[in-house]
């Protein structure tokens, strides 16, 4: 356990009706009894007067609340100030605190790092509450705390507990050397299982499209309404439109929330060949863009659609009376006419891509490990040798470590701690 006390302001800044200074470390309880001269029992909170530990000055009256190691957020003593959230009352009292020998200013992420050297949380879980603190849509918050509440971690810890008998069963094969006779097969077979239930897990859709927003892109030929499209969806004129085609040339992203489902929703400049050289890298761009959307909204004539999976056809500007073809969307920017149609194709469409509700989804550092794993346990389970086969279980254990953090994630917990605020 560090030997450090920490304190750090944990609710938002100041000036607020009420204002959360946390300490945590041996020297948290002393600390504390310094200011407010006795402590409540633990996990029950009482109001005290607050004072500086030196001058005796009153500061505040504060609501305390103790939680006992291991018994803690941190696994370490917490003592919880709850203070009046004013500027000066919050700067007084973390000032008190920092005056007291042993203790000093948390960085951000502290607190979680040490629940995680704490054993408190292993590594999914703290990814899982840095997304969470991040979530800005209500699918991100669902799959945070999902993950946050050790979903993943428990379902690792059955496939530890698989690994961990596999290995077993190979040590025992070694050991009573039996290594080409019936035993193998068996072994190989329920390396294969495993590794196939793994791989059945990548193939799910990922974190990333949840954080970064499913990637709606609008395109078409120059001139059909894009621009004005996109700024009829985002409710502020974003792009600029004109009635000159060619208007588009960088694309433009704006990033909204479709019924909770995060969009990243994109225009682009018009298909044409063009002459203009500045014209011909945006339709570049567009083009390259098309190819890497989730979902594309073309405005172009339907038959001349890209070929992509998921393309909503949309005729536009249908308030001019032209004849809509069957399979397109007849949308006015101008009339609103279709739009509520299709905001609720795209949201629809997008929504497909996304997590299921309350399933795990793997983000990019937890789907390498998984990798890691699959590609160990499809080598065991074709293994020749069963002591081949105990040295890709070994490495197959070592990816479930790393996914756990139990092993060589320094880089990997320095950016994650990094993208806590202070006082988490
Ligand atoms: N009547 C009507 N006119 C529209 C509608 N949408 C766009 N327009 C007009 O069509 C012209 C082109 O609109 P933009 O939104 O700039 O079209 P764009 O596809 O982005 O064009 P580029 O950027 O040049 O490719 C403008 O004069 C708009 O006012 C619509 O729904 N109804
Ligand atoms: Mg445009």
């Amino acid at each position: 356990m560090s030997q450090d006390t920490i304190f750090a302001l944990s609710s938002g800044r100041p000036p607020a009706a009420i204002s959360v200074i946390r300490v945590s470390g041996p020297n948290a309880q002393a600390a504390a009894v310094g200011m407010a001269g006795s402590l409540p029992e633990a996990r029950t909170a009482a109001v005290r007067q607050l004072h500086h530990p030196r001058s005796g000055d009153l500061l505040d009256e504060a609501v305390i609340l103790r939680f006992d190691s291991p018994a803690s957020a941190t696994g370490e003593d917490i003592v919880e100030l709850q203070c009046h959230g004013g500027r000066a009352v919050v700067d007084a009292v973390l000032a008190a605190l920092a005056a007291i020998d042993g203790l000093r200013p948390a960085v951000p992420g502290e607190f979680t790092r040490r629940a995680f050297e704490n054993g408190r949380i292993d590594l999914t879980e703290a990814e899982g509450l840095a997304d969470l603190i991040e979530a800005e849509t209500e699918s991100q918050r669902k799959a945070a705390i999902a993950l946050s509440e050790g979903g993943l971690r428990k379902q690792i810890a059955e496939w530890q507990q698989c690994l961990l008998g596999l290995s077993a069963e190979a040590e025992r094969a070694i050991e009573y050397d039996e290594a080409d006779d019936e035993a193998n097969p068996t072994l190989r077979r329920e390396c294969a299982a495993l590794g196939a239930e793994l791989r059945s897990w990548l193939d799910r859709p990922r974190a990333e499209r949840l954080k970064d927003g499913i990637r709606v892109v609008v395109a078409g030929p120059p001139n059909t309404g894009k621009s004005s499209l996109l700024n009829a969806i985002a409710g502020e004129e974003r792009a600029i439109v004109t009635d000159m085609p060619g208007t588009t040339r960088d694309h433009i992203e704006v990033p909204l929330a479709l019924d909770g489902v995060p969009i990243l929703l994109t225009d682009t400049a018009g298909l044409r060949d063009s002459s203009d050289p500045v014209e011909a890298i945006g339709v570049a761009r567009a083009t390259t863009l098309v190819e890497a959307a989730d979902v594309l909204v073309w405005l172009g004539a339907p038959g001349e659609s890209p070929d992509h999976p998921r393309t909503l056809k949309v005729h536009p500007k249908s308030d001019l009376g032209s004849a809509v073809l069957p399979g397109s969307i007849a949308v006015s920017s101008v009339t609103g006419e279709g739009m509520p149609e299709l905001l609720e194709q795209i949201g629809r469409t997008a929504r497909d891509l996304l997590p299921g509700e309350d399933a795990i989804a793997l983000n990019r550092r937890q789907a390498r490990c998984f990798e890691e794993a699959v590609s160990a346990l499809d080598a065991a389970s074709v293994a020749g040798d069963v002591l081949i086969l105990a040295e890709e279980l070994r490495h197959a254990r070592v990816a479930f470590d790393r996914l756990t953090g139990r092993a060589g994630v320094d880089d990997v917990l320095d950016s994650l701690f990094s993208r806590f605020c202070l006082g988490k």
